[in-house]
């Protein structure tokens, strides 16, 4: 299932282009500032996720743009802006969703095939996550 229609600040869909008519297999591409609307400083892959109990993200960021894909298998993403809360099926590797500032996101039911592939705006840096709810909730009301 793709996502109509965000509606959760700080977030929307990326459409990349794809390419599904060869006869050899599928070609689906990223550019960074084209359709990756930022420089990407950082790419992270998340796989091995045999646990059917995994339960991932669970933070927001105070700053970071993130893209998330889901290049095979399935997951559940949960959004939250502190006012309206969405859940997403991830199952279409050319179907990104923007993952902006102040955005709670929770990844889980992951098939055990899933594979996870982030761009983000900028380098690891721990003091951009917010990993309290409570402290989110009071920073967006
Ligand atoms: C996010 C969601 C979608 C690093 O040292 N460097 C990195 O670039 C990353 C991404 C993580 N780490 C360390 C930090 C933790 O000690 O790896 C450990 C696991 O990270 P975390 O529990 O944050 O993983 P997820 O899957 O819950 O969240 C990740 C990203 O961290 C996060 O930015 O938005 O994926």
């Amino acid at each position: 299932m793709k996502p109509k229609k965000i509606n959760v600040k700080n977030s929307g869909v990326v459409k990349l282009q794809c390419y599904e008519d060869f006869p050899d297999g599928n070609l689906v591409i990223a550019e960074a500032r084209k359709n990756i609307p930022f420089t990407i400083k950082r790419v992270y892959i998340i796989n091995n996720l045999f646990n059917k109990k995994a339960v991932r993200g669970k933070h927001a960021h105070k700053k970071l743009e993130q893209i998330i894909f889901c290049i095979n298998g399935s997951f559940v993403l949960r959004l939250d802006d502190g006012k309206h809360k969405q859940r997403i099926a991830m199952n279409d590797p050319s179907v990104g969703i923007r993952l902006g500032p102040m955005l709670w996101h929770t990844m889980l039911n992951f098939s055990s095939d899933c594979v996870i592939l982030v761009f983000a705006s900028d380098w690891y840096d721990e003091k951009d996550y917010i990993r309290a709810y409570d402290e989110f909730k009071r920073l967006t009301t």
